[in-house]
């Protein structure tokens, strides 16, 4: 992997070169995307049908577009059932840590005025789950756990059929584990379309969140605003950060973890050891020679990996808080006092023994995280992102007495005399 002196031209190059895996690149399939969820709007279940065919080569039709009981029972059938433990067991603690996140309503009172905010959870959210090369049941789990702790009331998901009108087994089981209450047999744009807009059998939803290709994501940003959306996804990022003290081998096993997602995944290790750069390379190349995605790790380190040697602990985090990693690893002697000094990433691994796959499945915060740098403003998805919030006001008589006459000014300053004349009207 390659060694760069970590400068201001090289981190601007880096900054640079990451920034192409941006979701806001995918402009050149709008029109083909935007054709997909206009033909959904207007011929509802049966474009879903004919985009079925047609993308997926099932034949889908109002009678099997849901899974039914007997597919989910065969489902359990065909996963492992030491799988099924561990599903289990990472499920409780998704759900222990999301819990952690639940808000409460809260009212003031206070001389005749009673302030609040009522939370109230979304009533309807809908969770597309890719097929294809990217299955996986831990996603799941991390998509739907949070709006089931939110006390969503219904949750369905959308996923594509293969060509024999089945969905992957081991979607269906992390499905049924976390308390899904349909699944449609669906993928694409077009499943997109059908959740924003409603067909005669896929109901409309109030929230849209998981992952998918290039047609899912720039589906989901045309529906925005009809719908909500979660952030849109783009490739994985890790982001390593060690000192002297790091095992050579732990971070290459690490930085690779997430290199084998995807040929766009970005994989940086920022150290202020040169020694420890040159231990990592050579570790990484013992490593993919061995692994089973070797092709795609090595496509993705040679497009978006870099090993970086800072001249000192501040610079390094400098560059880590630029170029604001979906997660990082802190493996230095003091990790958490760096940890306060890390203000953008979407989860921080903490010490040696906090691999990031850890995370990816079984430690319980969320996996679905910001990337491309937009760790800058957005979070990991949560409960927050499965409630709204209502504002809450109630003056009594006397309250309102004390302040009619400020409302009224503030209103007719503004021209507005039917708003003046609403709280003047009760003191006549
Ligand atoms: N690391 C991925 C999530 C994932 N990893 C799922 C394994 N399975 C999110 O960037
Ligand atoms: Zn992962």
């Amino acid at each position: 992997m390659r060694i760069l002196k970590l400068t201001e031209d090289t981190r601007k190059d880096i900054l640079q070169n990451l920034l192409k895996r941006s979701p806001n690149n995918y402009g050149e399939f709008e029109g083909r995307v935007n054709a997909i969820i206009e033909e959904v709007r207007n011929n509802r279940d049966q474009a879903v049908f004919n985009y079925t065919k047609q993308f997926d080569g099932a034949d889908i039709n109002a009678g099997n577009i849901l899974v039914t009981e007997e597919e989910i029972a065969e489902a359990y059938e065909q996963v492992d059932t030491t799988l099924l433990a561990v599903i289990r067991k990472s499920l409780v603690n998704i759900k222990k840590y999301h819990e952690k996140q639940v808000q409460n309503s809260w009212f003031t009172t206070e001389d005749g005025i009673i302030l609040g905010q009522k939370v109230t959870a979304l009533a309807t959210v809908g969770v597309y789950v890719p097929g294809g090369k990217a299955v996986y049941p831990s996603s799941v789990l991390m998509n739907v756990l949070p709006a089931k702790v939110a006390g969503v009331d219904r949750i369905v998901m959308c996923t594509p059929p293969g060509k024999d009108g089945k969905v992957y087994p081991s979607t269906l089981v992390a499905a049924k584990e976390a308390g899904v209450d349909e699944i449609y047999k669906v993928g694409g744009a077009q499943a997109i379309a059908a959740m924003a807009f409603g067909t005669e059998s896929v109901p409309k939803v109030d929230k849209i969140v998981g992952p998918g290709n290039i047609y899912v994501a720039l589906a989901k940003k045309a529906v925005f605003g009809y719908v909500s959306i979660d952030s849109i996804a783009g490739p994985s990022e890790i982001l390593v950060l060690a000192d002297e003290t790091a095992n050579p081998r732990y971070v290459a096993a690490d930085l690779l973890s997430q290199a084998e997602h995807d040929e766009m995944a970005s994989a940086i290790l920022i150290t202020t050891s040169q020694k420890l750069a040159e231990e990592v390379s050579a570790e990484i190349d013992q490593f993919v020679a061995e692994l089973s995605r070797k092709e795609i790790i090595q496509k993705s380190l040679d497009n978006y990996g870099y090993i970086l040697v800072a001249d000192n602990m501040e610079e390094a985090i400098d560059t880590v808080n630029a170029i604001a990693s979906e997660h990082m690893e802190i493996v230095t002697a003091d990790p958490f006092h760096v940890m306060t000094k890390i203000r953008n990433a979407g989860a921080i691994f903490i010490g040696e023994y906090s691999s990031e796959p850890l995370g990816d499945y079984f430690a319980g915060p969320n996996h679905v995280l910001p990337t491309n740098g937009t760790a800058k403003f957005f979070s990991a998805l949560s409960v927050d992102d499965f409630i709204k919030k209502s504002s809450i006001i109630s003056y009594s008589r006397e309250a309102l007495e004390k302040v009619h006459k400020d409302i009224e000014q503030f209103a007719e300053c503004e021209k507005l005399t039917a708003h003046a004349n609403s709280i003047r009207v009760r003191f006549e």
